[in-house]
């Protein structure tokens, strides 16, 4: 069994698709292990997309996500990392496959309503940045 960290993102949120993607994301069979709604600090998204601080679009990336609320989710299943990466499909929604999250309701790079770890290692700090121990279920 493996963990991963999920995330709907502000657009997702404001745009009322929390139950839909609850719903793919319990219909695939993951364990929902954590779950709650929160306004990202400044400080959590930098350290969140630290690795992308270079980038032209940090700036943007960083006001987009603490713009809002979010719905943070540890999911737990077996080979969840690459199995919720495959359900969200490709970064830019024109390259991501039909079916897929991106696909099916996003149109923008930046705006791409969900977030998902990209290894088994950002997943577990990622889960350790958005939850306390006693946030997870066991
Ligand atoms: P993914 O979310 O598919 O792992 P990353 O890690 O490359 O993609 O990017 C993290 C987030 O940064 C994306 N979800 C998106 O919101 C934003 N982002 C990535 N590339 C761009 C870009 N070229 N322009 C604007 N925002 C971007």
């Amino acid at each position: 069994m493996e963990r991963t960290f999920a995330m709907i993102k502000p657009d997702g949120v404001s745009r009322g698709l929390t139950p839909e993607l609850l719903a793919r994301i319990q219909r695939k069979g993951y364990r929902l292990v954590g779950l709650k709604q929160m306004v990202i600090s400044r400080e959590v998204a930098q350290t969140h997309y630290a690795e992308h601080k270079e980038r032209p679009f940090f700036g943007s990336l960083v006001d987009f996500i603490t713009g809002g609320p979010v719905v943070a989710m540890a999911l737990e299943g077996e080979n969840a990392v690459a199995g919720w990466r495959a359900m969200m499909g490709a970064t830019n929604p024109e390259s991501a496959a039909p079916g897929t999250v991106r696909a099916d309701f996003a149109t923008t790079t930046q705006e791409n309503i969900t977030h998902g770890s990209d290894s088994p290692e950002s997943a577990e700090r990622e889960l350790k940045l958005f939850f306390s121990e006693s946030e997870l279920l066991k």
